[in-house]
C-alpha cells in the first residue's frame, strides 16, 4: 500500500513537470507564430503603402524640362514646394521627400497608420546601374517604408527619359 503510493506520487511528479515542459513550449510556440504573423502584416502593409507612393511617382513626366532637355537638378523646382506633394510634376520632384505621416496623393493624411513612414530618393543612373551625379537618360527613384523608425521594405523603379 505504502509503495504504491510512493509510486503514484512519483508518477504525479512527472507529470507535472511533463505538463509544466509542455506549456513553456507551448507559450513560446504562440509568441514566435504571433511574431511571426505581426511581421507577415507589416510587410503587406508596408508593401502596399511602398506600391502606392511609387504610383504617385511614375503618374509624373520624367522630367521638369518638357522640351527634350534634362534638368540637372534633382528635387522639386521653381514655384514648387518640397513638402507639398501636390506641387510635383516630375519625377525626381520626389527626391528627398518624406512624410512623416502617410498621406493620399492629395496631401490629405491617411487614418489608421500611426508610425508609419515613406521617403524617396531619386537618383540618375548611368550605364552600369551606378548612381551619377552628371544628368542621364535614366532616373531611378527609391521609396523606403518605415515603421517606428525601423525600415520594413524598399522598392524602386528606374524610369527612362523615353520609355
Ligand atoms: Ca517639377
Ligand atoms: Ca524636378
Amino acid at each position: 500500500m505504502r509503495a504504491e503510493a510512493g509510486v503514484t506520487l512519483i508518477e504525479a511528479t512527472i507529470t507535472a513537470v511533463i505538463v509544466g515542459m509542455i506549456a513553456v513550449f507551448l507559450s513560446v510556440y504562440y509568441a514566435t507564430a504571433n511574431k511571426s504573423v505581426r511581421k507577415s502584416r507589416d510587410m503587406s502593409i508596408a508593401g502596399y503603402l511602398a506600391t502606392g507612393l511609387m504610383e504617385e511617382i511614375s503618374a509624373r513626366r520624367w522630367d521638369e524640362e518638357t522640351d527634350g532637355s534634362i534638368s540637372p537638378s534633382l528635387g522639386p523646382d521653381g514655384g514648387e514646394s518640397a513638402s507639398d506633394k501636390g506641387d510635383f510634376d516630375d519625377v525626381d520632384d520626389f527626391n528627398a521627400f518624406t512624410e512623416l505621416a502617410v498621406q493620399y496623393p492629395d496631401g490629405a493624411p491617411l487614418a489608421g497608420y500611426a508610425g508609419w513612414s515613406r521617403s524617396v530618393t531619386v537618383d540618375f543612373i548611368d550605364e552600369s546601374n551606378a548612381p551619377s551625379a552628371a544628368p542621364t537618360e535614366r532616373k531611378r527613384a527609391v521609396v523606403v517604408v518605415q515603421k517606428d523608425g525601423v525600415e520594413i521594405l524598399r522598392i524602386s523603379q528606374l524610369f527612362a527619359q523615353n520609355a
